[in-house]
């Protein structure tokens, strides 16, 4: 049977996407090598899936659906860039999402239970909300991303309303992924 690469994210509104393209733009201009994610495809994801099935991603949706229409929407704030591991030897640069706890981390709980429900082994790492900007191609060299990234760091993209969470598919091209939203799980 065909897989299908999947996660389950929160898709931004329009003026928070012109925000980040803004500060992505900005800090593009430090030449470093690194591959840029278009403010179209920033998306904050809660649960990575990797290759599932079809059948799969069905009985999944069917839990996603029943779950997330009990639950309340929330709101959200994107403010603060900094890099993974760390600015010393950046690999992803983020852009930071909260509060964590409330709607996020109960809206995170359901898509993990999902995940584990279709037999997916726990996640291992700890849910860190973020949105990937780009990721870092050259590790020498870095000296002038880093120093924009701490000029930006008190960026703020504004904040939204979460209405609900949408399973995507992410096909793998040489011109970088290709996500497609498969469904959407609305709150009540
Ligand atoms: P990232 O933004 O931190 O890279 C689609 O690939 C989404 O799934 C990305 O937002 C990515 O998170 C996330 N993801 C989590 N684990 C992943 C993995 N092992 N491989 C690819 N993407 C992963």
């Amino acid at each position: 049977m065909r897989t299908m690469r999947t996660f389950i994210a929160i898709e931004l509104p329009e003026p928070i996407r012109r925000e980040l393209a803004a500060l992505g733009a900005a800090l593009r201009q430090s030449g470093v090598r690194a591959s840029w994610v278009t403010a179209d495809r920033i998306h904050l994801t809660l649960r990575f899936l990797g290759e599932i099935d079809p059948e799969d991603a069905d009985h999944l949706s069917e839990i996603l659906t029943q779950h997330y229409a009990g639950h309340e929407s929330f709101r959200l704030r994107v403010a603060g860039v900094g890099a993974f591991p760390n600015l010393k030897r950046p690999s992803v640069v983020w852009v930071g999402v909260g509060p964590s706890e409330g709607g996020l981390s109960s809206a995170h709980a359901i898509a993990e239970t999902a995940a584990q429900t279709i037999g997916l082994a726990p996640e291992k790492k700890r849910f860190n909300a973020h949105l990937t900007l780009a990721r870092v191609r050259e590790a020498r060299d870095i000296a002038p991303l880093v120093e924009l990234i701490t000029r930006h760091s008190g960026f703020c993209g504004g904040e939204f309303d979460v209405t609900g969470v949408a399973l995507f598919s992410s096909k793998l091209t040489p011109n970088g992924p290709v996500y497609k939203r498969l469904k959407d799980f609305l709150f009540r």
